[in-house]
């Protein structure tokens, strides 16, 4: 035995791979530790892993996106619901950039999970931090390895409709569903900014009572907008755009039919192949960019002669773009 939790690397893997739960919750709380003495740790973990997964399929990855209280959670419990009747075992991982991990929205996506995350087919992780981007944006496409590992599939991704940390959520998953609520034209213009990018499927949620004549108006003005582009030549794949009610549990077989036919057609196609490659080549360089600033940061040398080069930064007497090209200089000193 050893003072270390993750001394035994290897049986943890083996563990993983054999469909552990805790295991699983175990080796994702190691790609998510910042400690430095974790690190090696946790990327030995992660080469077994992939070892031992060689030759399977990967899993189907599939982010929900969509602006705070249009319905991911009650859409991920519905769906996700769905598809253990079929035999699935589903994982998710829920990225709230709007909610610290104790705040009040995590307590309220776990009662909207309330089936799900007591389900022995699901497995729930929350993301560890407010701050999706960096190492936990990392982290995250780790964990989404180490759940295909443990064998689930699908792996289900909740992601705030905000920014960057949507971007990010698409170098995660196969296919990316975006919902939105019934009206909201403005949605129409953030569609057409970035998200209109990313999308594979638009979902307009919450298509019951009073709202679903809106959700049925709003889901035909979308699809029509998406033809316009696709004719504009603006997307060079096909988006579908449908409506459905999370809460009614209405819609839900013919969205996972409609994000099985976006994953044939890429399967098909043989871009999941270098859809992976490419989203493997973006964490690698996350990773570097992260790992750089966190090794520099806590390099004793460095540290000396950042607080040095601060005093002049401070004082103007010297740019900040000098001063870290003096950091890095002293860094990789054969480099010039
Ligand atoms: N009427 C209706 N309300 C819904 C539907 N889906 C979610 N809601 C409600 O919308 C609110 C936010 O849902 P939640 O799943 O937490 O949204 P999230 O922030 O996108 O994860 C809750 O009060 C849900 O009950 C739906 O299909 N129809
Ligand atoms: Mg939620």
């Amino acid at each position: 035995m050893t003072s270390d939790p993750y001394g035994d690397v290897g049986a943890l893997a083996r563990l993983l791979l054999s469909g552990d739960r805790q295991a699983l919750a175990k080796a994702i709380t190691l790609v998510e530790s910042t400690r430095a003495d974790h690190q090696d740790s946790a990327a030995l973990l992660l080469d077994l892993v992939a070892t031992g997964r060689k030759h399977k399929q990967p899993a189907l990855r599939v982010a929900i996106s969509g602006p705070p209280g249009v319905g991911k959670s009650t859409l991920i419990e519905a769906l996700g619901l769905f598809l253990i009747s079929k035999g699935k075992q589903v994982a998710v991982l829920a990225i709230d950039p709007s909610s610290p991990v104790l705040g009040g929205s995590l307590l309220a996506d776990k009662t909207r999970m309330n089936l799900l995350s007591k389900d022995p087919h699901a497995f729930i992780r929350p993301s560890p931090s407010s701050n999706f981007h960096g190492g936990v944006a990392v982290a995250t496409s780790e964990s989404v390895l180490l759940c295909e590992a443990a064998g689930f599939d699908p792996v289900l991704i909740e992601t705030v409709g905000v920014g960057q940390s949507e971007v990010e959520a698409a170098f995660l998953v196969d296919i990316f569903v975006l919902l939105l609520p019934p009206g909201g034209g403005d949605e129409l213009q953030g569609l057409k900014k970035g998200v209109l990018e990313l999308a594979d499927v638009i979902v307009v949620n919450k298509a019951d009572g009073d709202l679903e004549n809106l959700a049925l108006a709003t889901a035909a003005s979308y699809r029509a907008a998406m033809a316009l582009t696709t004719q504009a030549g603006m997307k060079t794949h096909k988006v579908s755009v449908l409506s459905l009610s999370a809460l009614e549990k209405k819609g839900i077989q013919s969205l996972w039919d409609t994000i099985e036919i976006h994953h044939h057609s890429l399967v098909k196609n043989g871009q999941v192949g270098s859809k992976h490659d490419a989203q493997a080549e973006h964490w690698f360089w996350q990773s570097l960019e992260h790992q750089c600033i966190e090794q520099l940061k806590a390099s004793p040398r460095i540290r000396k002669i950042t607080a040095q080069l601060l005093h002049s930064v401070r004082n103007r007497e010297l740019s900040g773009r000098a001063a870290a090209l003096k950091v890095l200089s002293s860094y990789l000193p054969n480099e010039k």
